[in-house]
């Protein structure tokens, strides 16, 4: 059995460049032919555990009204990215989040916001406070407590690639906490 993974958010924000990047270093990831979707195979080993994690890319215009119910379904958990230079690419993030607990058939799941591009913070004019970020997380987590969600705010650029792994490895453990604790 594999978590499915999915990677969202608007075009242009990074959701290829983080799956070739988990493609090309997180080790035995391996790319399983899927349709019109990205589809990486990828053994983590999360607290003594080997998990299995299928991590999914599909480009924002696929998500049609006529498919969506398809694409979003058992998703357990999502990587939301959004571009810190193109706030409305943050608005939307929402919902993007949204969308995924409506549509995945479990509800309300964990989830990594990230805003990625931090390398450009300092030659864009138009960048984005992240305690605006924060604070949704904030929110989202306190109205998920029954359900012992944790959701979790990064900023990241998939071309400094610093810490790319660890914040997948955080998803999938509150993952783990949330599908234990619905048992
Ligand atoms: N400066 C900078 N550019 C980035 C970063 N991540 C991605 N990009 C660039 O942003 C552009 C879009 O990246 P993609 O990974 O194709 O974006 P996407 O979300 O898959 O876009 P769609 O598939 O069109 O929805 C590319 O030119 C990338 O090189 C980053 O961390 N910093
Ligand atoms: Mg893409």
């Amino acid at each position: 059995m594999a978590y499915k993974i999915l990677i969202l958010g608007d075009y242009g924000v990074g959701k290829t460049s983080l799956y070739n990047y988990y493609k090309e270093r997180a080790p035995e990831a391996e790319e399983k032919p899927a349709l019109k979707l990205k589809l990486l195979e990828l053994n983590r080993r999360i607290d003594g555990e080997e998990i299995t994690v299928h991590l999914c890319d599909i480009p924002a215009k696929e998500f049609t009204t006529a498919n969506k119910t398809k694409l979003y379904q058992k998703t357990v958990g999502a990587l939301i990215l959004f571009d810190i230079s193109r706030p409305d690419t943050f608005r939307h993030a929402l919902f993007w989040i949204e969308e995924l607990m409506n549509y995945n058939g479990f509800g309300k799941v964990p989830i990594a916001l990230l805003g990625n591009k931090t390398d450009i913070r300092y030659s864009s004019e138009r960048v984005l406070n992240p305690i605006d970020a924060q604070q949704f997380i904030y929110r989202l987590n306190r109205s998920a407590n029954k359900e012992k969600i944790e959701s979790s705010f990064h900023e990241m650029s998939t071309k400094e690639a610093k810490g790319l792994l660890s914040i997948l490895d955080k998803l999938i453990k509150a993952i783990i906490a949330h599908n234990v604790e619905k048992k």
